[in-house]
């Protein structure tokens, strides 16, 4: 009878284990798992200051250089949660009634949650717009011109910004601006800083921008962020740059 006693509170025991190494064994998510591109269209802000700047674009319309995956989740996850956050900053102030740009080089560098969510904010703005799926391979003559002066040739100006995209370190931007003497720098910036904001190394328009941050590259370029910096060179839209350098030059301001 106690043998009996005994041989139950072993199996029990045994089916105790077995269930708890059941509970971990839980399959991960199959590496072949479809996931369902979504519509940029679709991603709405809370209400407030500031909408979401539409991409311009579908998700997939940069593959294969940008894939549509991480092109849908850093706009409808990373960006809608900047814009939605800026719009909260905002509230109770009366800065929302201000252009972006002029809450950008107003910015009180020590209010954290203003300085991340505008800059998050501006600066995805940006990128969005420093790609297209029309892209042209190099900028058209006034530009191509200007950085053959500024920079030697376009392929000295190439190799000098992918080396300040890959050197930023940490999560950060690189930019191609317009200084006030309407010349063209590159320079980078960390977190969600930019070059419009007080402080900055190299102040200045920005007219191209490239988010270096993690998000932007790790599904499909894991930590290669060279990869990444050579494939967002295959989709600028150049079109769209050259016209914010002709707008940013000081004689039109
Ligand atoms: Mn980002």
């Amino acid at each position: 009878m106690r043998y009996a006693v005994l041989l139950l509170a072993v199996m029990a025991i045994s089916c105790q284990k077995k269930k708890l190494t059941e509970v971990v064994e839980v399959p991960l998510p199959s590496e072949t798992e479809k996931f369902t591109v979504g519509n940029p269209d679709d991603v709405k802000a809370q209400p407030g200051a500031f909408s979401v700047q539409p991409l311009g674009y579908e998700y997939d319309a940069l593959s294969p250089h940008i894939d549509a995956r991480t092109l849908d989740i850093h706009y409808s996850k990373h960006y809608l949660t900047y814009t939605n956050n800026l719009n909260r900053a905002l509230e109770a102030t009366e800065l929302g009634k201000l252009p972006i740009e002029e809450i950008l080089k107003k910015m009180d560098m020590n209010n954290a949650a203003l300085r991340n969510n505008a800059g998050g904010y501006y600066n995805h703005n940006l990128y969005w717009a420093s790609m297209g799926p029309n892209k042209s391979d190099a900028p058209g003559e006034a530009l191509l011109s200007a950085i053959t002066t500024d920079f030697g040739s376009f392929e000295d100006f190439k190799t000098m910004f992918m080396d300040a995209a890959e050197r930023q370190f940490g999560s950060g931007w690189a930019w191609l601006v317009v200084d006030k003497f309407g010349k063209l720098q590159i320079t980078s910036t960390p977190n969600q800083d930019n070059p419009l904001m007080p402080q900055a190394t190299v102040p200045g328009t920005p007219i191209l921008a490239l988010d270096v941050w993690e998000h932007a590259y790790y599904l499909e370029h894991q930590y290669k962020r060279r990869k990444y910096i050579e494939a967002f060179f295959k989709v600028i839209d150049w079109d769209k740059v050259a016209q914010r350098y002709s707008d940013a030059l000081p004689s039109k301001k």
